[in-house]
C-alpha cells in the first residue's frame, strides 16, 4: 500500500501561482486584472508545459541514443478530449494548480472548462488510440502515434425541433497551446500522375511514378505526458497544405487565382474528420487522407531510422513496428513497398520481408459495410503506382502461398485475393492488412474468435499463429481518477496511491463490499456525482430529474446494430405501463442519451427526433408522477462522458451478440460502479467474467443463437404477433401520439423492425431485455445489494486498464523494451 510517487518532480503552489502568472504577462501579453478565462487557461497550460517540453526534451534525447526499437501507431482517429486537466492529474501538479488558481482568484474548474475538446475521432476507435498513447507514455514505451491534424473534428450537435443538425467544430480557432509545429521535418506527398517504365544503367528495370499534384504535409506534435510524467512521448498529426513548389510554378504563369484553387484543394485534405464511425469509403477525399497521413508517417519513421542507420536496412523491422489502427492505414504498406524499391532501390523480395515484419493490424469491426474497399479505378487515378504494387503483392501471394496450400483451388483464391472480381473491380483493404502484417489482432476475447472463425477463416488456416486477440482497455487515469475526485479519493484512502498504474489494486476492496460504512461511503459518493448531474442535465436540457432515480445511461454512437431503438422501445413500455397503472411498482428511472449519428444516417437520425420526441411528451406528463424521466444530451463528446460515467447506475450494452466488437464504454462505466444490462457480445463477456455473473444483468441471444435463428430464418412479425407489449408500443410509433398532429413521424422505426426485416433483431431480444430491466430494478431495491454490486464492479475491473492491454500488444506483437527516461 506504499504510495508510489505520483510524478517525477514537484511543484508547488507558490511556484505554480508564479509560473501562472509569468505566462500571463509574458506569453500571453495581458494581467490579471484583465485576463479572460481563456487566458487564465492558456497561462496554466504553459506553466505545465515548461515541465513537459522539459520532459519531452529529455524523452527524444534517451531514445536517441539507446536507439530503441518503437512502435508507430497509425490511426486516422485520436479523439482525445481535452488536455489540461489530463496533463496536470499526469503530471501531478492538479491540486498544486488548483491551490494556485485558488489564490489568484480563478476557480479552476471554471477554467477547465474553457478548452475544447480535441475531438479528432468518432467514437470507439478514436477513444481507444487516446487511452493507448496515455498507456504507451505512462509505461516507458517509445512510441509515436501518426495522424491527421483536422481543422474540424467530429461536428458539433444540436437539436433543433428534436432533430439532429451538425455544426462545424471548431476545435482550434484561436491556436491551441497543446501543440507543437514542426516545420523543419516537413513533407512532400505526391498524388495522382502516371507510372513510366525506366531502365536503370545497368539494365534493370524501374518504375518511375511522375505525380500529377503534390501537397505538403506539416506535422504538429502534441505532447503525450505518460501519469507520473517520466516519459513524455508525442502524438504527430499531419496538417495538409500545398506544396511551395507547385504553387510558384503556377504563380507564375499568372495563374493567381488558380494558384489559390490549388491551395483550396490541398487544404481541403486535413480539413474535416469524416464523421461517419463504421467507414467512408468510395470517397476521393478520404482515401487521399488516408495516404497523405501514411505517406508523412513513413517518411518521418524513415528519416529517423536513416539518421542512426544510414542506409542499412537490414534493422528496420527491429527497430520499428507500425500498427494499423483497422484498415484507414492500410495504404502503408504499399506505400513502404513503393519507397524502399522505387526510391532506396531494394530489391522486392528483401523488400516484402521489411514490410511483413514491420506491420500488423488491428480489426475493430466485423460489419460488412465497415470493411473498407476501394474501387481499382479510383486507385488508379489517386494512386497509380500503389495500384500497380498492390497486383504484384496480390499475384505473387495467389502464386507463391495460397496456390501451394490449396493448389488449383480458383475458389479459395477468389476468396483471398486483395482484388475483389465483378463489375466494379476493388481493392479490399481487410485482405491487403492481413497479407501484409505479421500479426492480426481483434479487440476483445469473442471478437478474435469471430475474426477467425467469420471473417478470415482460410486465412487463418494459411497463416497459423498470426491471428490474435488483445482484449481492449482503457486509461484508468482519465475514466476514474480525474474524473471522478470523489471515488478516487475513497480508493486512494483505503488501498494507497499507486492504483491509477495497477487497477488490479482495486480488488482490495472488494473486502469491503458488505461493510455498511463503507457502503455509506461509497454510495453517498454516487449520490453526490449524480446531483451534479443532475445540475448539467438541468443547465443542459432544462429537464429537472431526481438525483435519487436510477440513472440508467447509453452513451456511444447511434447505430442499428448498438439498438438505441430497443431501449427506446423499453422506455415505451415502462411510459405505458405506468399510464395503465398509476401504482405500478417501479424506481424512478431517468433514462439518459448521449450519441451522435452519422450526418447522412437518416435511421439513426429519426431515432434521435423520437427520442427526443418521446423525452418531451414523458417528461411533461404529471400522470405518471416523474418516475421516467428521458434525457437526449445534446453534442455528446469526451467531456459530457467524463460527466456522466461516474453518476450511473446502470449501462446500457445491449447491441446484437457478434456485432460490436469491444465497448469500451461498458468498461468505464462498470468501472465507475454502474451495473451492466447486456448481451453476451464483446467485452461485456469479459466484464461478466470479472465480475462475476450476479454483478451484471445479461440478456438476449448469445452468438451461437443469433446465428441459428439468422439461419433458420428470423421473422420480426413472430414477436410482434406473440407479444401485446411489444405490439401496442411499435403501433404508437404510427399514431400522432408523440408528434401531436403529424402522425407517422416515427413510424419509419416501425417499418425498419418490421417490414426492413428487424436487421439487428430487437424484437427477438426485447422479452429478454425487459425482463433484465425489471431485475436491474428490483436490484436497486435492495439498497445493501446494490451497494455491494456496484463496489464489486469497481473493484474487478483491473483486467481493462489499457496499460494491460499495452503489455499484451508487447508481449505478442510489438516486442519493445522499456526506456525509462533519467
Ligand atoms: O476497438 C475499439 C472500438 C470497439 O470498442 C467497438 O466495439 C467497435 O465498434 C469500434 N469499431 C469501429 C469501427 N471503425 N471502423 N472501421 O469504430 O472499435
Amino acid at each position: 500500500k506504499k504510495a508510489a510517487p505520483a510524478a517525477s518532480f514537484s511543484l508547488n503552489t507558490t511556484d505554480f501561482k508564479e509560473s501562472i502568472l509569468k505566462h500571463l504577462h509574458s506569453t500571453l501579453g495581458t494581467d490579471e486584472n484583465k485576463a479572460s478565462n481563456r487566458a487564465w487557461a492558456e497561462a496554466t497550460a504553459a506553466a505545465a508545459n515548461d515541465f513537459v517540453y522539459e520532459r519531452l526534451r529529455q524523452t527524444q534525447k534517451a531514445h536517441f541514443e539507446a536507439d530503441t526499437r518503437a512502435v508507430h501507431y497509425l490511426s486516422a482517429e485520436f479523439l482525445m478530449g481535452r488536455l489540461l486537466s489530463n496533463n496536470l492529474h499526469n503530471l501531478g501538479v492538479f491540486d498544486a494548480a488548483a491551490d494556485a488558481l485558488k489564490d489568484l482568484g480563478q476557480d479552476i474548474s471554471v477554467i477547465l472548462d474553457e478548452e475544447p475538446d480535441m475531438a479528432l475521432g468518432n467514437g470507439g476507435l478514436g477513444r481507444l488510440a487516446a487511452c493507448f498513447i496515455d498507456s504507451l507514455a505512462t509505461l516507458n514505451y517509445p512510441a509515436i502515434g501518426y495522424g491527421i491534424h483536422y481543422e474540424h473534428g467530429l461536428f458539433r450537435q444540436e437539436f433543433r425541433d428534436n432533430r439532429q443538425i451538425e455544426r462545424p467544430d471548431e476545435w482550434r480557432e484561436y491556436g491551441s497551446p497543446f501543440e507543437i509545429c514542426r516545420p523543419e521535418s516537413v513533407q512532400q506527398v505526391p498524388l495522382f500522375g502516371y507510372v513510366e517504365t525506366v531502365f536503370d544503367e545497368t539494365g534493370n528495370m524501374k518504375k518511375k511514378w511522375h505525380p500529377g499534384r503534390v501537397i505538403k504535409g506539416i506535422p504538429w506534435d502534441v505532447p503525450i505526458v505518460g501519469y507520473g510524467a517520466e516519459t513524455v512521448n508525442i502524438l504527430r498529426l499531419w496538417e495538409s497544405r500545398a506544396s511551395d513548389f507547385f504553387n510558384w510554378d503556377v504563380f507564375n504563369a499568372g495563374g493567381y487565382i488558380d494558384s489559390q484553387a490549388e491551395n483550396a484543394e490541398a487544404e481541403a485534405v486535413s480539413k474535416v474528420l469524416y464523421p461517419n464511425d463504421e467507414t467512408e469509403a468510395g470517397k476521393q477525399l478520404r482515401l487521399i487522407q488516408q495516404y497523405f497521413f501514411c505517406a508523412c508517417s513513413l517518411k518521418d519513421i524513415i528519416r529517423r531510422y536513416s539518421r542512426a542507420h544510414g542506409n542499412d536496412w537490414s534493422k528496420f523491422s527491429t527497430q520499428n513496428v507500425m500498427q494499423l489502427n483497422d484498415t484507414h492505414p492500410a495504404v502503408a504498406i504499399p506505400e513502404l513497398m513503393r519507397l524502399l524499391v522505387d526510391e532506396h532501390d531494394l530489391n522486392w523480395d528483401d523488400a516484402w520481408t521489411i514490410c511483413r515484419e514491420s506491420f500488423a493490424y488491428t480489426n475493430h469491426t466485423l460489419l460488412p459495410e465497415a470493411l473498407e474497399k476501394w474501387d481499382v479505378s479510383l486507385f488508379e487515378r489517386v494512386l497509380p503506382r500503389h495500384l500497380e504494387i498492390i497486383y504484384e503483392i496480390n499475384r505473387r501471394f495467389l502464386e507463391d502461398e495460397v496456390e501451394v496450400k490449396w493448389p488449383g483451388n480458383d475458389e479459395i483464391k477468389a476468396k483471398l485475393s486483395i482484388i475483389e472480381e465483378g463489375d466494379s473491380r476493388k481493392v479490399r483493404m481487410g485482405h491487403l492488412s492481413v497479407v501484409g502484417s505479421f500479426k492480426v489482432n481483434g479487440v476483445a476475447q469473442i471478437h478474435s474468435e469471430l475474426v477467425k472463425k467469420d471473417l478470415f477463416p482460410e486465412y487463418d488456416a494459411l497463416f497459423p499463429g498470426k491471428f490474435t486477440n488483445v482484449t481492449n482497455g482503457i486509461t484508468p487515469r482519465r475514466w476514474l481518477k480525474a474524473c471522478n475526485p470523489r471515488l478516487s479519493a475513497l480508493l486512494t484512502e483505503k488501498v494507497g496511491e499507486n492504483w491509477p498504474r495497477d487497477l488490479e489494486l482495486l480488488r482490495d476492496i472488494a473486502k469491503y463490499a458488505d461493510d455498511p460504512a463503507f457502503q455509506k461511503e461509497y454510495m453517498d459518493i454516487k449520490l453526490a456525482n449524480k446531483v451534479d448531474m443532475a445540475a448539467t442535465i438541468l443547465e443542459l436540457t432544462g429537464v429537472e430529474v431526481d438525483p435519487t432515480a436510477i440513472f440508467d445511461i447509453q452513451i456511444k454512437r447511434l447505430h442499428e446494430y448498438k439498438r438505441q431503438q430497443m431501449n427506446l422501445l423499453h422506455i415505451l413500455a415502462l411510459y405505458r405501463r405506468l399510464l395503465e397503472n398509476p401504482d405500478y411498482d417501479m424506481n424512478p428511472r431517468v433514462v439518459i442519451f448521449g450519441s451522435k449519428a452519422a450526418p447522412g444516417y437518416k435511421l439513426a437520425k429519426d431515432i434521435i427526433y423520437a427520442l427526443n420526441c418521446i423525452a418531451e411528451k414523458v417528461n411533461s406528463d404529471a400522470r405518471i408522477k416523474g418516475k421516467l424521466k428521458v434525457v437526449f444530451l445534446p453534442n455528446y463528446r469526451v467531456t459530457i462522458a467524463e460527466k456522466l460515467i461516474p453518476a450511473a447506475d446502470l449501462s446500457q450494452q445491449i447491441s446484437l451478440a457478434g456485432y460490436e466488437a469491444s465497448g469500451t464504454g461498458n468498461m468505464k462505466l462498470a468501472l465507475n460502479g454502474a451495473l451492466t444490462v447486456g448481451t453476451l457480445d464483446g467485452a461485456n463477456i469479459e466484464i461478466a467474467e470479472e465480475a462475476g455473473e450476479e454483478n451484471v444483468c445479461i440478456f438476449g441471444m448469445n452468438v451461437d443463437e443469433v446465428q441459428a435463428l439468422q439461419a433458420q430464418g428470423y421473422n420480426p412479425w413472430d414477436y410482434y404477433y406473440s407479444n401485446p407489449e411489444l405490439k401496442a408500443v411499435l403501433d404508437w410509433l404510427d399514431t400522432d401520439y408523440f408528434t401531436p398532429g403529424k402522425p407517422g413521424e416515427l413510424s419509419s422505426i416501425k417499418r425498419s423492425l418490421l417490414d426492413g426485416g428487424d436487421p439487428y433483431m430487437a424484437l427477438a431480444d426485447f422479452q429478454s431485455y425487459s425482463d433484465a430491466q425489471k431485475d436491474a430494478d428490483s436490484r436497486y431495491s435492495d439498497k445493501a445489494g446494490w451497494a455491494r454490486a456496484m463496489i464489486i464492479n469497481t473493484a474487478t475491473m483491473g483486467k481493462f486498464n489499457s496499460d494491460r492491454s499495452m503489455e499484451d500488444y508487447v508481449r505478442d506483437i510489438w516486442k519493445l523494451t522499456k526506456c525509462p527516461v533519467k
